[in-house]
């Protein structure tokens, strides 16, 4: 499998060759891709140097798989060149996930879609796959009706200029902004660009990508995205209704038994996730799970995970390993 990594030096980039290494990915070449700025640079891979090379030359060794992270306007040009000459495009950005003709998959969710006739196949934004990892399993056993969550998110969604951003703040230097504002000591409610409902993109991405993944029109999602100075993960507050009214041991039961969900859940000795737990790991942690005593049907919980990894890089490579397990490349 030649393998090539497009945006192999950004903030997502960089935790896609971590995992592919962690995970011993069956890969045979390495093909790191950054812009013409890194080009003639190199990157360390399994004690290994490798050059980065552009766009045109990773498409000229045409790769097995091409695992895209540098953007929506890259993506929206490369991936179905790449695409053209066979290469399956695992994109990351949000350039392709609404598209009807493209899937748009969780592994543990939704892999089975999959065929050999994908070429273009779109991660989920980070927010939306750590909530649809533990609404789907709940979903499919007592129906979700509606969704109200509040993201508390990671700088490190931003990219490389917004941790730039928080550490020349926290040293008062001057330096280029990632945000409209200071991200130290503060909480920004607006991620992505605001779109005309008012609502901003990431916002959005939350009720539309939840839809789409867990195939129902019918679930309900309103969202707010907010920024804060954080970097192992993003948070959501999460309330839950469903279709009738539920028992909380019925839903630790049900996330409990989920793959990749870790129930992390005991206010008796202060157990609930947090980012600085979950930085670096592959896992959903979810906890706070209460009943909502304004309504008989819903519960609240907390949910956090690591974006860089399971809501961006791992989703990604475990794609990738489902496309070589099913024989699909
Ligand atoms: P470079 O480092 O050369 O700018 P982040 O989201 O963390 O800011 O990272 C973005 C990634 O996408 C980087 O690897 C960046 O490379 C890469 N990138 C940005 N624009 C392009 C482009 N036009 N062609 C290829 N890679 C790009
Ligand atoms: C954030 N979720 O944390 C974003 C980062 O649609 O792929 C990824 C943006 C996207 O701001």
């Amino acid at each position: 499998m030649r393998i090539a990594v497009v945006g192999a030096t950004g903030m997502v980039g960089q935790v896609i060759l971590e995992v592919l290494q962690e995970r011993n990915f069956p890969l045979t070449e390495l093909i790191p891709v950054a812009s013409e700025r890194s080009v003639g640079k190199s990157i360390v891979f399994k004690k290994k140097e490798h050059p980065i090379v552009s766009l045109q030359t990773a498409l000229e060794k045409q790769p097995d798989i091409a695992l895209f992270s540098a953007g929506g306007d890259t993506s929206l040009l490369w991936a179905p060149r790449f695409a053209e000459i066979g290469t399956r495009v695992i994109d990351n950005s949000s350039a392709w996930r609404m598209d009807a003709t493209k899937k748009l998959i969780v592994p543990e969710i939704n892999a089975s879609q999959l065929t050999k006739e994908d070429f273009i196949i779109a991660n989920p934004n980070c927010s939306t796959v750590q909530l649809v990892m533990v609404l789907n399993p709940l979903h499919q056993r007592f129906k979700v009706r509606r969704v109200i969550v509040s993201t508390y998110q990671s700088i490190t969604g931003t990219g490389v200029k917004a941790v730039q951003q928080l550490e020349n703040e926290m040293q008062s230097k001057k330096g280029e902004m990632a945000y409209p504002y200071p991200i130290h000591q503060n909480a920004i409610p607006h991620c992505d660009v605001f779109l005309e409902n008012d609502y901003t993109k990431e916002e959005m991405k939350l009720t539309q990508e939840t839809k789409k993944i867990l195939h129902d029109e019918n679930v309900l999602v309103s969202a707010t995205a907010v920024r804060i100075p954080v970097v192992g993960g993003h948070s959501e507050s999460v309330n839950v209704e469903f279709e009738k009214a539920v028992s909380v041991g019925d839903i630790k039961a049900v996330l409990q038994e989920t793959p990749g969900v870790q129930l992390k859940d005991n206010p008796d000795v202060n157990a609930y996730p947090m980012p600085v737990f979950a930085r670096g790991k592959d896992e959903v942690f979810v906890g706070r799970i209460r009943a909502d005593h304004s309504h008989s049907h819903a519960i609240n919980m907390w949910i956090v995970a690591d974006n860089l990894r399971k809501g961006a890089a791992t989703n990604a490579v475990q794609i990738a390993e489902y496309l070589i397990d099913q024989n699909l490349v």
